[in-house]
C-alpha cells in the first residue's frame, strides 16, 4: 500500500508540473503580435468601409436633394403657359436666330440655351440651402415655329467639383 501512495503522489506532482508549464506558456509574444496585427486590420477594413459608406451616402443626398429642388422647378416651369415663357427670352439670343430656317442658330450660339451664368442666362435662381444654381434659357421659334424650346440647367459643387445637368422640354403654342 505504500508503494501506491508513493506512486499517487508522483503522480499528482507530475500533474502539477504540467499544469504549471501550461500556464506559464500561456500565449506566445508572435501569437500576440499576431493576433493584435489581425485585430488591426480589421478594424482598418471596418472603418474605411465605414468612411466610403458615409461618402457614398452624402453624395446620395446631394443628388437626391438637388433632383427634388430641380424637379420642383421644372415642373412648375413646364405647368407654364406658352405665352409665359414666351416672354422669358429676356436678353433676345434665343428668338430670330434662325433666319434661313435650316434649324440651327445663325450665330452659333445654340439660341442661347447652353447659358449657365446668372448675367448670360434667361433666368437664374439659387436654391434656398445656396447649394444649387438653376439657370434656364428659353429659344423661341426653335425647333418650329410655334413651338418654343426651354432648356433648365443646375449647377452644384460636390466636394469641389463642379457637376452639371440639364432638362429640355418643348412647348407648343397650342
Ligand atoms: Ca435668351
Ligand atoms: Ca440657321
Ligand atoms: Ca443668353
Amino acid at each position: 500500500m505504500p508503494e501506491y501512495g508513493a506512486l499517487m503522489r508522483e503522480r499528482m506532482k507530475r500533474v502539477t508540473k504540467m499544469r504549471r508549464r501550461k500556464d506559464e506558456s500561456g500565449y506566445t509574444l508572435m501569437e500576440v503580435i499576431v493576433a493584435v496585427a489581425v485585430l488591426t486590420f480589421g478594424l482598418l477594413a471596418v472603418a474605411s468601409m465605414q468612411v466610403s459608406a458615409i461618402r457614398g451616402n452624402s453624395f446620395a443626398w446631394d443628388k437626391t436633394e438637388a433632383t427634388n429642388w430641380a424637379g420642383d422647378r421644372i415642373e412648375k416651369l413646364m405647368r407654364s403657359g406658352y405665352n409665359d415663357l414666351l416672354s422669358l427670352d429676356a436678353d433676345g439670343d434665343g428668338t430670330d436666330q434662325d433666319a434661313d430656317g435650316d434649324g440651327a442658330d445663325d450665330d452659333g450660339g445654340n439660341f442661347g440655351l447652353d447659358d449657365d451664368a446668372a448675367d448670360t442666362a434667361d433666368f437664374h435662381e439659387a436654391s434656398p440651402d445656396g447649394v444649387y444654381d438653376l439657370y434656364m434659357n428659353v429659344a423661341v421659334g426653335h425647333p418650329r415655329a410655334d413651338i418654343l424650346s426651354v432648356r433648365v440647367i443646375i449647377r452644384w459643387n460636390d466636394r469641389g467639383e463642379a457637376k452639371r445637368f440639364f432638362l429640355d422640354f418643348i412647348k407648343s403654342a397650342v
